[in-house]
């Protein structure tokens, strides 16, 4: 369904056994180079997700090779595999994938107290769309406008196994979090509580 121009929800996107693997991914990619963590803010604050990176490390407000808040450890690479993934899910939200290449995912988990604000991802330096992959519990995920973080805004249940690409003018729409369901999940996917949300980006920096 396309809830915006270039914003395209396709619910029950991956199959169980494609999340399932996903999670295994996750598992490996917390304890990786770099740990899972709570961005610190420059303001002080923590941010309630955890989150790690591939490909490239992000931090308020940038990308880095190494993980400069945490340990200074250069990021786990960005698999071959997940640029497939990308463009498949480019292809099944757009109908062709065009030249799109990710080159680094954000992994954010979300226990149940877990929120994000509104916000825009204004990073990366491409273009290209984003790719958000939701399993676990499921959210509210609030879609709003490019002009701030009110008003108007369309409010939408994200599942496990659901793809969203936001591409096109909702590229750099505000969005946020404002709700997890506890309990919502597939225990047959996992995790065993909590949501995971993998989104792939072109970050426009190259090498
Ligand atoms: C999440 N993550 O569910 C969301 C999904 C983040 C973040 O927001 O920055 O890690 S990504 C949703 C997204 C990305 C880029 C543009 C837009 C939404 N948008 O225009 O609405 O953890
Ligand atoms: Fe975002």
């Amino acid at each position: 369904a396309e809830v915006a121009p270039g914003a395209v929800h396709v619910p029950g996107w991956l199959s169980r056994r494609r999340q399932r693997e996903l999670v295994e991914s996750c598992r490996a990619w917390a304890v990786g180079p770099v740990p899972i963590r709570h961005t610190a803010l420059p303001g002080g604050g923590v941010m309630s997700v955890r989150t790690v990176c591939l490909g490239w490390h992000w931090l308020p407000y940038r990308y880095s090779r190494t993980a400069d808040d945490v340990n200074g450890a250069p990021v786990a690479p960005f698999p071959d595999w997940l640029v497939g993934l990308g463009r498949e899910a480019v292809a099944a939200a757009y109908g062709d994938a065009g030249s799109y290449r990710p080159d680094a995912a954000l992994v954010n988990f979300y226990d149940g107290d877990a929120r994000m604000g509104m916000h825009q991802d204004r990073e990366e330096r491409s273009p290209a769309p984003v790719v958000s992959l939701s399993i676990g519990d499921a959210c509210l995920f609030r879609f709003g406008n490019t002009r701030g973080r009110g008003r108007p805004y369309a409010d939408v249940r994200l599942e496990s196994g659901d793809l969203f690409v936001f591409g096109g003018p909702s590229r750099f729409a505000y969005h946020g979090v404002p709700k997890v369901y506890p309990g919502t999940g597939d225990p047959s996917v996992g995790p065993r509580t909590g949501r995971l949300n993998i989104t792939l980006r072109e970050t426009g920096l190259g090498g």
